[in-house]
């Protein structure tokens, strides 16, 4: 994959694990479009590919993690460096928060929208919410799906693909 990367890029992903194909199941269960492919998202927060993702905690990790899996990574086009910075600046907040597991079990039982007492966001909802304070959509992500997610970077005019394909 040859690609210039930008703070603002987003991603999904899917890797081969049990609790992936689990979150894939529920997704397609739940699409409306009868497809679902990925199990996690995340943000690109340099040209170097570093990223902030809600995996085991919240943190900064490298793309380079998720070679060989699956990937779409998409680009609005209304993404400056003053609106990643604006989203950026928000979800810091949570650096080093421990992944909200049981958020998960809420996802799975399809009411995650409505129950985000925790504060911390599952890997979608911390994209959703970046693209929210960075001013690009109109909601904060709470319910948010990697699936939900990969929809609208595929069929959305402000959105541009820039890869499909195995890492
Ligand atoms: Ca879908």
């Amino acid at each position: 994959m040859n690609l210039t990367l930008k703070a603002g890029d987003y991603f999904c992903v899917r890797n081969d694990s049990f609790l992936s194909k689990l979150i894939i199941l529920q997704e397609w269960i739940k699409s409306l479009d009868h497809e679902a492919t990925y199990s996690h998202a995340g943000v690109i927060v340099d040209s170097n590919g570093t990223t902030m993702e809600s995996l085991r905690k919240v943190a900064h990790y490298d793309l380079q993690t998720h070679k060989g899996c699956k990937i779409i990574i998409a680009r609005h086009k209304e993404m400056t460096p003053e609106n990643f910075q604006k989203g950026y600046n928000e979800i810091l907040k949570y650096n080093g928060k421990v992944y909200p597991i049981f958020r998960l079990v809420f996802h799975l039982l399809g009411i995650a929208k409505f129950l985000h007492t925790s504060g911390v966001p599952v890997c979608s909802e911390l994209v959703v919410e970046h693209c929210y304070h960075a001013g690009l959509c109109d909601h904060d992500g709470y319910g948010w799906t990697p699936d939900n997610l990969a929809d609208k970077m595929r069929n959305y005019n402000c959105y541009d693909v820039l890869y499909e394909g195995i890492l």
